[in-house]
């Protein structure tokens, strides 16, 4: 990090080491825009689709996602970094940086971005520069952080810390890819990709690996969370904060189309929470982002009304189909193109329709602002945030997980969080499907040891006075035939009914030896078309599938270190004891 007086210095340095043709600085003016957008229509990197300031841009077909395998945390001292991340000495880091990025802007202009992340006089909001040689990551920067002349000023003029970025697009060479994150230094390089959260380096870099180092540091969260507004028929308005792992429903949950009467969801953020103790004792919640930047297919006027309205204007797409009139299309949208011919993600033209292809990229993304959603919580620019009622963690599980299951207390919660697993999605590298555990759903963003990052939640929870409940939520869980058992998205909401009654002390609930379930009828589930037999395998709990689920959490603990939290040692003992009585 690094503050104002010394940039001067850091980035006169960097222009010599990059040697670009010409240095913008880019404040994300409208003419600024403007002139980035036509630059990048004439280069080809993106071209104009149908609507009202709607871009495509195409990426390298092997740059779709992020990198994990790519992706390091780079310390002084080995270990550090924990057992999860791929740890390389900042020395040898920084070399192999120093060498891809010499010259490497010949030719080429090197953009500097100043940004903030957070409401820009919020007291804890953050403040970035990224350079980068790539537009698309410019354009892309001015929606997804705070970018603008003021955030300019401000850095100018208050002189706070800041992180520096370093992007190049390079080769886009699969093998030479690099995503390092300097952690002591609060520094990120990142060579090879322009993809997302590799490229754009105040999303998963930034407000994840390097502010979850600055939070345990200074004794805050930054989470992998989306945060939501739930407003009840009397008015009362609890907020909610939620981590489920990459393209596993965050921003349909965050911008939930409530189907029933006098209930009402207002949307915080998709992505990122920074959370902090304020001084009576609440834990209160921010979104540092600026931008959503969701998965496209799947979503459609049935799935996610909200997201379609968002991304029906002053958005770029990114690795879409695109029909005859111009007008993108993906997999589940629910809507024939127009023409029998689209250009696929790749830009290639083919007849429609022909089930043996994917016309979009599984990963393919939206890029938004925040205020283009119609349902964004007026506190959604609050610089003290929101005092959080809820945690909600959750994966994609087709069997044994719950729909719904409340924890008994924090450290019960933290353990929930903390055993939290998934089936992969197209969202990073890798297969698909297979279950992983991913402590809430920051296995690829914390930037330091698991072991502590997990100390830090406990201790945190035991610092709050009004502590916010812990929930773990399954939307996914299916019969023996692979159907999904709870319809989801918009039925979502019902679940979370139940959670504001249990808040309020509305409903009991049925003290299970994994957590408290709903009481069979308190779930209200008349708005929907599930049966009551559905409802109890959906809060089934097999004391013998359980036990083994045990001792493959005790394992994945054991692969994190040997200082794994001794509370959450003791959960998975008071569960075995419990599950044993029981079976
Ligand atoms: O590419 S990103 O990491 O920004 C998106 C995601 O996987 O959540
Ligand atoms: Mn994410």
């Amino acid at each position: 990090m690094i503050g104002m007086l010394l940039l001067d210095d850091w980035l006169t340095h960097k222009i010599t080491l990059c040697n670009p043709s010409e240095v913008v600085l880019y404040t994300n003016t409208p003419q600024q825009r403007a002139a980035l957008t036509a630059q990048m229509m004439q280069d080809g990197s993106i071209e104009q689709l149908a609507g009202d300031d709607n871009w495509l841009h195409r990426s390298d077909p092997t740059d779709v996602a992020r990198m994990e395998d790519r992706t390091f945390i780079c310390t002084s001292e080995p270990n550090k970094s924990g057992a999860t991340n791929n740890w390389i000495s900042t020395d040898k880091a920084m070399a192999v940086m120093i060498d891809r990025f010499t010259g490497a802007f010949s030719g080429r202009k090197m953009y500097v971005i100043p940004y903030a992340m957070g409401p820009l006089d919020g007291p804890f909001t953050k403040y970035g520069i990224e350079v980068t040689d790539s537009p698309y990551v410019t354009l892309s920067m001015g929606i997804m952080t705070r970018v603008s002349p003021d955030v300019l000023h401000k850095i100018q003029t208050d002189n706070p810390s800041m992180v520096l970025g370093m992007h190049c697009t390079g080769e886009l060479n699969p093998d030479d890819r690099w995503v390092c994150h300097f952690t002591e230094a609060q520094e990120i390089w990142s060579f090879g990709s322009n993809y997302g959260g590799n490229a754009l380096l105040g999303k998963k870099c930034f407000a994840l690996r390097l502010a979850s180092v600055m939070g345990f540091q200074e004794g805050w969260l930054a989470e992998h969370m989306l945060i939501l507004e739930i407003t009840n028929p009397e008015g009362h308005t609890f907020a909610l904060a939620a981590a489920f792992p990459s393209a596993c429903g965050k921003t349909n949950l965050a911008m939930l189309n409530s189907q029933i009467p006098g209930w009402k969801v207002n949307v915080i953020g998709d992505d990122i929470a920074w959370i902090r103790l304020d001084d009576e004792g609440y834990l209160r919640a921010v979104n540092p982002e600026f931008g959503f930047f969701g998965v496209v297919p799947g979503t459609s006027e049935s799935t996610n009304p909200m997201a379609m309205d968002v991304m029906s204007h002053n958005t770029i797409f990114t690795n879409v189909a695109v029909d005859t009139l111009g007008t993108p299309w993906w997999e589940g949208k629910d809507e024939e193109p127009e023409g029998d011919e689209l250009k696929d993600w790749l830009g290639v033209h083919r007849n429609y329709p022909d089930s043996s292809i994917r016309f979009a990229q599984p990963n393919s993304r939206f890029t938004s602002p925040l205020t283009n959603c119609k349902a964004i919580s007026p506190n959604w620019n609050d610089p003290q945030g929101v005092r959080l009622d809820a945690i909600l963690f959750g994966g994609r599980r087709a069997t044994m997980m719950p729909l719904i299951v409340e924890a008994m207390d924090w450290n019960h919660g933290v353990f929930l969080g903390a055993s939290m697993a998934s089936q992969t999605t197209a969202a990073a590298g890798g297969r698909i499907g297979v279950l992983r555990r991913d402590p809430m759903a920051m296995l690829p963003f914390c930037g330091y040891s698991m072991c502590r990052y997990l100390e830090h939640w406990i201790n945190i929870g035991h610092k709050t006075v009004h502590t916010p409940r812990i929930f773990h939520v399954n939307w996914f869980r299916q019969d023996a035939d692979g159907k999904y058992l709870w319809p989801g998205f918009s039925a979502n909401l019902n679940v979370l009914q139940w959670i504001t009654e249990r808040l309020q002390g509305h409903v009991g609930g049925m003290d299970s030896a994994i957590g408290v379930l709903p009481i069979p009828g308190d779930l209200d589930i008349s708005t929907l078309d599930v049966s009551l037999e559905t409802m109890e395998i959906l809060s089934e709990v097999d004391a013998g599938v359980w036990l083994e689920e045990l001792k493959s959490i005790e394992t994945f603990f054991a692969s994190l270190g040997d200082d794994i939290p001794v509370e959450l040692m003791n959960q998975i003992e008071t569960i075995r004891l419990s599950l044993t009585q029981k079976a």
